[in-house]
């Protein structure tokens, strides 16, 4: 995809890599553009069923690269809120509106911005030693990036404000008992944990997954009786899947069901 940015397809996984580590994968602007094309390639291709996020090096992403942000101002370019618009919020909605899971598997520091995409994935995986730094009251900022919007809902409002409001940093072992992980894994064991949970789900009826995915995100800010007619209606496509089908074929001939995806 660019030199940071990797992008490699194996067996229905998507994996995209940021890949800037002497800055710990702060991001840049040629960075975002490119994250943006990895995630609209990935939600194009029907051959990834399962989309991977993850750092090289000894972070995640230390967020937003504040050079960058000095010489911006310093030039006076984009503002904030254009950079935002045009930038992570597209980043964000692709994740959590992509009708495919979405993994973090964070290797190490995931600071401001970088704290967001992890969060706005369906699973976090963490190595022992990875932090959330919510780094943004830090640098005089407000929490962008979805995180006003993913922290008090995961974590509740009281935690979440102070959080933000003081900078603060989330062990990997906090952020498990805080829910804001599914499993925190020894750093050498998270590339082959999240492996193994991504080919998982790949191997999954992948169209129910995504309606899943688009349901819950949808009951989130949602009423029951709203939920509940939403369920029926997606019901009625998952029904009409292949996969649908070869599942109850499965059960009925006692063996493993074969997912296409389709
Ligand atoms: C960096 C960065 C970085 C540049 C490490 N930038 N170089 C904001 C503005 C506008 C629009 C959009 O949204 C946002 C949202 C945000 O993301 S705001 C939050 C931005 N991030 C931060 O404030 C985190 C800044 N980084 C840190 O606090 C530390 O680097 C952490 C705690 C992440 C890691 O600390 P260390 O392990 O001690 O590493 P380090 O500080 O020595 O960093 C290593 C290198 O990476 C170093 O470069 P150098 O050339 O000196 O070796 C850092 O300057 C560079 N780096 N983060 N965000």
């Amino acid at each position: 995809m660019s030199d940071t940015i990797l992008y490699a397809v194996e067996d229905g996984v998507a994996t995209v890599t940021f890949n800037r580590p002497d800055k710990l994968n702060a991001f840049t602007d040629p960075m975002l553009a490119a994250l943006g094309k990895a995630l609209r390639e990935a939600a194009r291709d029907d051959a990834v069923r399962c989309l991977v996020l993850t750092g090289a090096g000894r972070a995640f992403s230390a967020g937003q690269d504040l050079a960058d942000v000095r010489e911006r101002d310093a030039s006076g370019g984009m503002s904030f809120r254009e950079h935002l618009e045009t930038t992570y919020n597209r980043a964000i909605a692709a994740i959590t509106e992509l009708e495919k899971p979405v993994l973090a598997a964070v290797n190490g520091v995931a600071a401001g911005a970088g704290a967001s995409l992890a969060l706005a994935c369906d699973v976090r995986i963490l190595a022992e030693d990875a932090r959330l730094i919510l780094a943004f009251a830090g640098v005089g900022l407000v929490p962008d990036s979805g995180s006003t919007w993913f922290l008090p809902r995961m974590m509740g409002y009281e935690r979440a404000f102070l959080l933000a409001a003081t900078g603060g940093r989330v062990s990997a072992a906090e952020a498990e008992a805080l829910g804001l992980a599914s499993q925190v894994v020894p750093g050498e064991a998270l590339a082959g944990t999240a492996r193994e949970l991504a080919l998982r789900l790949a191997q999954g009826p992948t169209k129910a997954i995504g309606l899943t995915k688009r349901a819950m995100r949808r009951a989130l800010t949602g009423r029951l009786d709203e939920a509940l007619a939403y369920e029926a209606q997606l019901q009625e496509i998952a029904g009409r899947t292949a996969d649908h089908r070869e599942g109850v074929a499965a059960f009925l001939e006692k063996r493993p069901a074969r997912f296409a995806g389709r």
